[in-house]
């Protein structure tokens, strides 16, 4: 039996190339270029797997033009570029990269809720500019994170991390928003009580947004619901950017609606919104929210193993659409 050949669509770290080139002829972009889709569907030819990282689109149309194509392996627990009822349709299996990232990527929620509660990169620039010449007793003053009301819209492995953090560590009140309730005894390991949206964007002093993106949750928070938050709350997305009408938040921002954000994601990434450049109290971070040595390296690992696990074993790690293997 000839071995299976995969896609790496992106450069990844050379000791999971190597891991990979144990069981499957491999064809890697080692040079990180960012292939056009037809690009990317001409190198698909004749590939029975393909290794994405989240910026790559797999949908009805690219799977007819891939008719080999066995399984698509996300290094992201995301998987918002995926198709999932196309894949299906097609016989596709979908795979993403939970639970490895959950703490490092709950780490970074706070530090993006402590930096833009407490004006940490406002006030570095402004430092850095040499405007800092004497000590105003109101001189970037911001708000507390401790004792005060977190606010976490979606309640996976991430949120309920973000949860313990809160409640935990920082002697917060912590309410939630999710889909559906978790049952009252995860509610309480976690110190989180369920609350509607619009309760939760009306009490929340700080507001976290950790929902998957699906087309329903597509600007969920918009100038409406930014209405409903205190002018002193902040607003954290690390989610996905099409989470938020990213004018409408630069405009409250502009405005003072409320006081500040921190966002690791955006609509038009890696584009960002100017509207949002221009705006001082926004902690702006390009993406990184998975992004420890450690993590990244288990993302690319847990990916790695599920194309090994499907193709050469017969046994996905985390498959998203089981089905396709006959499995409910
Ligand atoms: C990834 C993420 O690094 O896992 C996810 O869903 O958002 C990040 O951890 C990113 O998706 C890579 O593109």
């Amino acid at each position: 039996m000839p071995r299976p050949s995969i896609l790496i669509a992106r450069a990844i770290f050379p000791e999971v190339v190597d891991k990979l080139a144990a069981h499957f002829d491999v064809e890697a972009n080692q040079a990180d270029e960012i292939w056009p889709r037809e690009q990317l569907i001409q190198r698909l030819q004749g590939k029975q797997g393909v290794f994405t990282t989240g910026g790559e689109r797999i949908d009805a149309a690219l799977l007819a033009q891939c008719p080999g194509l066995k399984i698509c392996a996300n290094m992201a627990v995301g998987f918002n570029n995926f198709d999932l009822p196309a894949m299906t349709a097609a016989g596709v299996l979908a795979t993403n990269a939970p639970g490895v990232l959950t703490e490092t990527t709950a780490d970074m929620g706070f530090a993006l809720l402590m930096a833009a509660a407490r004006r940490v990169t406002e006030a570095e620039h402004y430092l850095r500019a040499g405007r800092w010449d004497r000590w105003p007793c109101d001189m970037m003053i911001g708000q507390d994170v401790h004792g005060s009301t977190l606010g976490i819209v979606g309640m996976g492995r991430i949120g309920q991390a973000i949860a313990r953090r809160g409640a935990l560590g920082f002697g917060m009140q912590v309410l939630y928003h999710n889909r559906s309730r978790l049952p009252e005894a995860e509610e309480q390991a976690v110190g989180a009580r369920y609350a509607g949206l619009d309760e939760l964007l009306r009490t929340a002093d700080h507001v976290v947004l950790v929902v998957p993106y699906t087309p329903e949750a597509h600007h969920m928070i918009g100038a409406a619901q930014i209405a409903l938050m205190k002018p002193t709350a902040t607003l954290v997305n690390i989610g996905r950017g099409g989470l938020i009408d990213e004018d409408a938040l630069a405009q409250a921002l502009r405005a003072g609606r409320i006081a500040a954000a921190g966002l690791d994601v955006f609509e038009g990434e890696p584009k960002v919104n100017p509207a949002l450049l221009a705006c001082t109290n926004v902690v702006l971070t390009p993406h990184i929210a998975s992004a420890t040595v450690p993590t990244r390296k288990a993302m690319a690992h847990l990916a790695a193993d599920n194309l090994i696990g499907y193709l050469a074993q017969g046994r996905p790690l985390t498959p998203l659409n089981p089905e396709v293997m006959g499995e409910a």
